[in-house]
């Protein structure tokens, strides 16, 4: 298997982490996006998406999608569980992690695409080209501050996002944190205590110190 990868973008990561948590190596091909290379014939050849991450199997299958990816590993590399472990489980590990993709990773990718100058022409990823609406910066960003407030409820009455084992919701929920607050200086307000306790929590967590290897 090859895992095409960037080391500054989220959704890579967030597969990276996944990988780290069941002690997976996969060999890593770096698409540089700061110079476009997404774009480039050769990778559109493997990617006609022009994203990252993509996990080419053994027989030449190339999947996309951070989490169809998760999917696979979660399947092939069942130890640890971090997709569920019965239908009930599992159901409510998908929702969680939707929840976090759909509210919290969409919004503040949001927010950056439609206001970063590198990326006029690309306000949505893939190979269509749109442009930015400047409205929905202060969109995005609203949609962020919600996100934490939610995230903050939920989190004071349960001990991770879906419940009490850690999962791909908590991973997803971190890196959109993460990316906020570095991209965008958009971190959560102090006040919520429960995200603090469960942030300090998961951060000890090794995978999270894990770098792309290349
Ligand atoms: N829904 C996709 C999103 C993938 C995505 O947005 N990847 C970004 C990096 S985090 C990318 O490839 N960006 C290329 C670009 O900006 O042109 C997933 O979950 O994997």
């Amino acid at each position: 298997m090859r895992l095409y990868d960037y080391p500054g973008a989220p959704n890579p990561r967030r597969v990276r982490i996944f990988m780290a948590e069941k002690g997976v190596e996969i060999e890593t091909i770096r698409v540089d996006l700061a110079v476009k290379e997404q774009f480039s014939p050769a990778y559109r050849a493997i990617n006609a998406r022009c994203l990252v991450p993509t996990l080419v199997l053994d027989d030449g299958t190339a999947i996309d999608e951070s989490v169809a990816i998760c999917r696979y590993l979660e399947e092939v590399f069942p130890e640890p569980p971090l997709m569920g472990v019965d239908a009930r489980d599992k159901a409510l590990v998908e929702m969680w992690q939707r929840r976090m993709e759909l509210d919290g990773l969409a919004a503040a990718a949001e927010a950056l695409r439609n206001s970063a100058k590198g990326l006029q022409g690309r306000a949505l990823v893939g190979p269509h080209g749109y442009e930015q609406i400047p409205a929905l910066v202060a969109r995005g960003k609203a949609r962020l501050v919600d996100f934490y407030a939610d995230l903050d409820a939920r989190l004071a009455e349960s001990a991770y996002v879906a419940g009490d084992r850690f999962t791909i919701a908590d991973i997803t929920a971190f890196v959109t944190i993460e990316f906020a607050t570095s991209r965008m200086k958009l971190g959560f307000a102090p006040a919520l205590r429960a995200i603090a306790r469960w942030r300090a929590m998961v951060e000890a967590r090794p995978s999270m110190r894990i770098q792309s290897a290349i």
